[in-house]
């Protein structure tokens, strides 16, 4: 890998009922997946100006805390950019998740998370999230974004 981009992902956690924000991403990369909400980095921001900016755009609740609980290197095979995902969690937020141009949330039961219509990494570093462990993770896709041909996750006390 020659080069790598930082995004952010926050998952929304509503840790009483045991439920997970995710959104339908309706375009762009990762389109028809659910996924958490973030995006790219604008030139001023810090990373978690960024997640909460995301957050905000689209799925319009604000985040009142922030929690970094990972970070995910994406790459892929015949690509030399890299994506360095900057994942955090939130509890507690004002507003209420609306669809947006972007994404449409809904919520789902820890026990019942869309794996399959999700990124092929998701059911490996979630869970792992869900227990209130922090991780790193590196994972290797082939070209067509779904087979993993390598990776390394790692539970960890600082991220
Ligand atoms: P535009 O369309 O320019 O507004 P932006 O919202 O800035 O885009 P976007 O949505 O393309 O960026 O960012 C990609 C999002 O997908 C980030 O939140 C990171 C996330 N993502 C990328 N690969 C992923 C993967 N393998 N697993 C995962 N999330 C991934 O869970
Ligand atoms: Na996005
Ligand atoms: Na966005």
């Amino acid at each position: 890998i020659q080069n790598k981009k930082p995004f952010t992902l926050v998952l929304t956690l509503d840790e009483p009922h045991r439920k997970i924000l995710l959104g339908m991403k309706k375009r762009g990369f990762g389109m028809n997946k659910y996924n958490g909400f973030g995006g790219k980095l604008e030139p001023t921001e810090t990373v978690e100006e960024a997640a909460h900016r995301e957050l905000w755009e689209e799925s319009t609740i604000s985040a009142r805390n922030m929690k970094k609980v990972g970070l995910n290197l994406f790459s892929f095979e015949n690509n030399p950019v890299a994506m360095e995902v900057h994942v955090y969690v939130v509890t507690e937020y004002d507003g209420t998740p609306t669809e947006t141009e972007e994404m449409r949330p809904e919520w789902f039961s820890y026990d019942d998370i869309p794996y399959d219509d999700m990124w092929t990494d998701d059911r490996q570093w979630i869970p792992i999230m869900l227990k209130n462990k922090k991780f790193i993770g590196e994972f290797y896709f082939a070209e067509d974004q779904k087979r993993i041909i390598s990776q390394v996750l790692e539970e960890v006390d600082v991220v």
